[in-house]
């Protein structure tokens, strides 16, 4: 069934919603404004450290990755933004990146700082015991912040490989100042008005310590830092059994939930496409995020995937469909009746009003909005008629030179 015949389910479903007491407008209304980041290095190859296979077509340019981003959202509506990474995409006129960007109909969002593929790096950067490495990597921080005003970019997006591999390698407290150092330092150098997002993972590169761990650990540091510095989750960057939906609450509740990379792993972290390994949990992550309105106004949803083995573009497309279903699913959920079902303490009533929202085929819905949008009901197949893959290859071949060099983001 393509999503073109979900549109002749299309009235049935808004009766059904109707009934239920849902505001069919307002939610279409809503599923029209969501914005969803797509990343640079997403379109270039990348892949394992076993092996990266060369995606025939990837983009090798920023301004061929900028190209398949505005594919992208021209099919969906809703990528306008594309995350950038330094040095991956560094160019030697911003100002004209930046206009070839809005050329295509797209703007430059989260500057990304690399600051784990140098030598000098190998010991960590702002966390490394070498105070040369440590000043390399403030001065690379410096470049980022120039470049955000450059390209008119609000947020910078912390992400450090710094850990340790051996217990007693490095004192873990020096480690934590020099940290609170650097981060300091670097929110210094903010463009006023913009927004530094510290983003953590439990290991890897590192084996032993991460000095960026936990939500607890980048939450702690952003309190320290200032209002402009908020968490950002990955959604890949969890221990097994993590809730994530917790940790979105208690950050939106808090205020300090910046924004997400949205990805999926099933073992660690392995850039799978959001949503594909356990669309509940994506799910409950919405529900929270829809549950404290105007508390999550200003959280920035960005997709963080590198692909290996699947069309790049067409995993990017389906990653951004997956964040619409789970929103929109979101949007279904009956609050009023879920907060009186937990005040009276009924476990499974409360619950069951999720899985109403759950359950409920959400596609001509969707289908139904992108008609509305002037889009084609069902991007994959709009994707997959356009011959835009095709094209790609054939202009520009096997890519492999054009990678972002890093193996798995
Ligand atoms: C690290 O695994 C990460 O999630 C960070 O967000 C990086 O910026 C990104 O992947 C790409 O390397
Ligand atoms: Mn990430």
């Amino acid at each position: 069934m393509s999503e073109n015949s979900y549109l002749q389910s299309y009235d049935a479903l808004a009766d059904l919603l109707s009934a239920r007491g849902v505001d069919v407008e307002a939610v279409k209304a809503k599923l029209r404004q969501q914005a969803i980041e797509t990343p640079s290095w997403g379109y270039a190859d990348s892949g394992t450290r076993f092996k990266v296979f060369p995606w025939p077509g990837a983009a090798r340019t920023i301004q061929e990755k900028l190209a398949d981003a505005a594919h992208v959202h021209r099919l969906t509506g809703v990528a306008p933004s594309v995350a950038i990474h330094i040095p991956w995409d560094k160019t030697d006129d911003w100002v004209a990146l930046r206009q070839y960007a809005a050329d295509l109909g797209l703007r430059i969002g989260a500057v990304n700082p690399n600051l784990f593929q140098e030598e000098q790096y190998k010991l960590g950067s702002l966390c490394s015991p070498d105070p040369k490495a440590r000043a390399s990597a403030l001065a690379h921080m410096a470049e980022c912040c120039q470049i955000m005003q450059q390209v008119g970019s609000d947020i910078l997006s912390v992400w450090l490989a710094d850990g340790t591999n051996y217990a007693g390698q490095d004192s873990l407290r020096e480690r934590k100042h020099r940290l609170e150092e650097g981060l300091a330092a670097t929110y210094k150098l903010l463009p006023p008005g913009s927004r530094m997002l510290v983003e953590y993972k439990f290991f890897e590169p590192a084996f032993y310590s991460t000095d960026l761990p936990d939500w607890g650990t980048s939450y702690a540091m952003c309190l320290k830092l200032g209002p402009q510095a908020e968490v950002l989750v990955d959604t890949g960057h969890h221990a097994h059994g993590t809730n994530i939906a917790q940790i979105v609450a208690f950050l939106l509740d808090e205020g300090r939930l910046g924004g997400f990379h949205f990805n999926a792993r099933k073992y660690a972290d392995d850039d799978l496409i959001v949503g594909s390994q356990d669309p509940f949990e994506l799910f409950t992550i919405f529900v929270e995020l829809v549950g404290a309105g105007e508390r999550a106004s200003r959280v920035a949803y960005m997709i963080d995937q590198s692909h290996n083995i699947e069309p790049k573009i067409e995993a990017m497309i389906q990653s951004v469909i997956n964040c619409q279903v789970a929103y929109a699913k979101a949007l279904l959920v009956d609050f009023k009746r879920l907060a009186e079902a937990q005040l009276a303490g009924d476990v499974l009533g409360a619950h069951r009003v999720l899985l109403e929202a759950y359950e409920t085929d959400v596609r001509p819905l969707l289908a139904k909005v992108r008609q509305e949008m002037g889009l084609h009901p069902d991007p994959i197949a709009a994707h997959r008629a356009s011959g835009y893959a095709e094209r790609v290859a054939q202009e520009r071949g096997a890519a492999r030179a054009g990678g972002t060099g890093y193996p798995s983001a």
